[in-house]
Formats: structure tokens, sequence, C-alpha cells
């Protein structure tokens, strides 16, 4: 059985109507990082983050999943929960929405808030008032950590592809997967509007809606790709 892991960021739903969080549209332009995605920030100006953090989660209202997600919810299907999981970057949640449910959302959920101290979760599509400082927005900041990392790296391992779909590989540990994947005899994909710059074994550039939907038909409708034989095999 071909075993696919699959990393997404930003780029995937940029055609469904959310700005990438870098570049001249980026969601941060306007704010400083340190201000609303670190720790610090959120203990310095709650108010400002919460916000922020509203606006963003009010946009997912008025989008909806493209055929990116789509294509990635029919891999799934096909391969079953075991033949691929979906690892995202993204706080959004059109793959949840699309259908993916082997899905690993490593950077948080922004229609959740988490309580400070406990850690429990609520769904939250609503905007939180901006005098809270108990409930947090549900999303990774820099400086904390990721979600699910060592059940990633032990996928990882064991996968024939990985495939990175429009994300710019700036952010640790995600910008290491493919390197860890590669080390372990995986085939690397990169899916772009343009080369990242990462060392990839295969490059499909262009929108993420074109070229995804082609690379799941190329993962169903041709052979395996042959694997190596390594340390990380179990
Ligand atoms: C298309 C397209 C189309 C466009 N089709 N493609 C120095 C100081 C302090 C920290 C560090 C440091 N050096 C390293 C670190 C670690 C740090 C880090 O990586 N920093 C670097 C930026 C320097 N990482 C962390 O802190 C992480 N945690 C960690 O390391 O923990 C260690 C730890 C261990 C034990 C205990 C405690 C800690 C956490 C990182 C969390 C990142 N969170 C964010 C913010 C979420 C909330 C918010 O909204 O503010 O997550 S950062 C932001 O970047 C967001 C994204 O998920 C992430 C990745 O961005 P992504 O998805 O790649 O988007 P873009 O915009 O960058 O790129 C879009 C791409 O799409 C482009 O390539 C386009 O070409 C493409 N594209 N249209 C196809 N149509």
């Amino acid at each position: 059985m071909t075993r696919v892991v699959v990393l997404t960021g930003a780029g995937i739903s940029v055609e469904s109507g959310l700005s990438p969080f870098r570049g001249p549209d980026g969601l941060w332009e306007g704010h400083r990082i340190a201000d609303v995605a670190t720790p610090e920030g959120f203990a310095a100006n709650p108010v400002l983050v919460q916000r922020f953090y509203n606006g963003l989660r009010r946009r997912l209202n008025d989008v909806a999943p493209n055929p990116a997600h789509v294509a990635l919810v029919r891999l799934e299907q096909a391969l079953g929960p075991e033949g691929m999981h979906l690892v995202t970057q993204n706080i959004d949640d059109l793959h949840q929405r699309a259908g993916s449910t082997s899905i690993t959302a490593m950077h948080g959920e922004l229609r959740k808030i988490r309580h400070v101290r406990t850690g429990e979760l609520l769904p939250w599509t609503g905007d939180v008032p901006e005098s809270e400082t108990t409930w947090r927005p549900h999303v990774v900041w820099f400086g904390e950590r990721t979600i699910g990392l060592d059940p990633i790296i032990e996928m990882l391992t064991r996968a024939d592809v990985f495939a990175a779909i429009g994300t710019s590989g700036t952010v640790y540990p995600a910008n290491q997967f493919a390197a860890i994947a590669k080390s372990c005899g995986a085939v690397t994909v990169e899916i772009n509007l343009e080369p990242s710059g990462m060392d990839f074994d295969e490059g499909w550039f262009g929108p993420a809606t074109e070229q995804v939907p082609a690379f799941v038909d190329r993962i169903l409708h041709t052979a395996a790709p042959a694997r190596r034989l390594h340390d990380c095999d179990n």
C-alpha cells in the first residue's frame, strides 16, 4: 500500500479567498508578528490580539473549500486513513469542511478557543470579547510547541510520498518534514506557485486548484513510486 503524507500551508486556501501569511497582501501586513503571534504579545495587549483573531475568524464565514481541498479528500477516501495523512499548518477549517478526517492541524484551529490554564478547548465561531484573557485563540504562536509532532514524525519515517502544498517553508518544524521524509526514502514533491527553494525530488508549479487535483490523479492512477530501503523502515 502506498503511504502518503501531505503538508499544506496558506497557499492552498488562497484561491478560496484567504490571504497567505507572508507577502504584500499577507495577513500580517500592518502588524508586527511579535505583537499578534507570540504569547508575549497576548500578555502585553490581549485586546489587540483578540481583535486580530476575531477578524480572521469572521473571514471564515465568507469562504469555502476549493478543488484542491476536495482533491485531498478524494485521496484520503481512495487510500484510507492508513494510506494518507494530512498535516496542515493552516488555522482555517477548509480541509475539515471539505471532508478530510485523517488530519493534524499542527498550528491549531481558529474556530476553537483554549483555556489558558487548563488547556480545555471550546468550539467557537463568533467573536471573543476583546477584554478576554482566560480564553485565547487555539493557535500555535512563535515559541510554542506545535501540535502532534511525534506522530507526524513517525508517519514521515514510513511515507512513500511526501507532498508539501502551498507553503513557503519558512517556519520550523514543518520546514524540516521534507528532509526527514526524504532521509527515510520517501519521494518528495513540492506543489506551489513557484519554487520555495527547499530541496524536493519533484516540483509541480501553478495554482493549487489545478496542480493538486492533477497530482492526486497521478498518485491514484500510476504505480506507487519505488521505495528505497533504509534505516527508518519499521
Ligand atoms: C500558493 C498559492 C496558490 C500562494 N497555489 N501555492 C528564532 C527566534 C524564535 C523562534 C525561532 C527562531 N528560529 C526558529 C524559530 C522557531 C520558530 C520559527 O520557525 N521561526 C522562523 C519564522 C524564524 N517556530 C516556532 O516557534 C514553532 N514552534 C517551535 O519551534 O517550538 C519549539 C518548542 C519545543 C518545545 C517546547 C516549546 C517550543 C511554532 C511556529 C508557529 C507558527 N504559527 C503561525 C501563526 C499562526 C497564527 C496566526 O495567524 O498568527 O502559523 S506562523 C504562520 O506561518 C502560520 C503558518 O501556518 C506558518 C507557515 O506559513 P505558510 O503556510 O507557509 O504561509 P506563507 O504565507 O508563508 O506561504 C504561502 C505559500 O503559498 C507561498 O510559498 C506561496 O508561493 C504559495 N501560494 N498562492 C499554490 N494559489
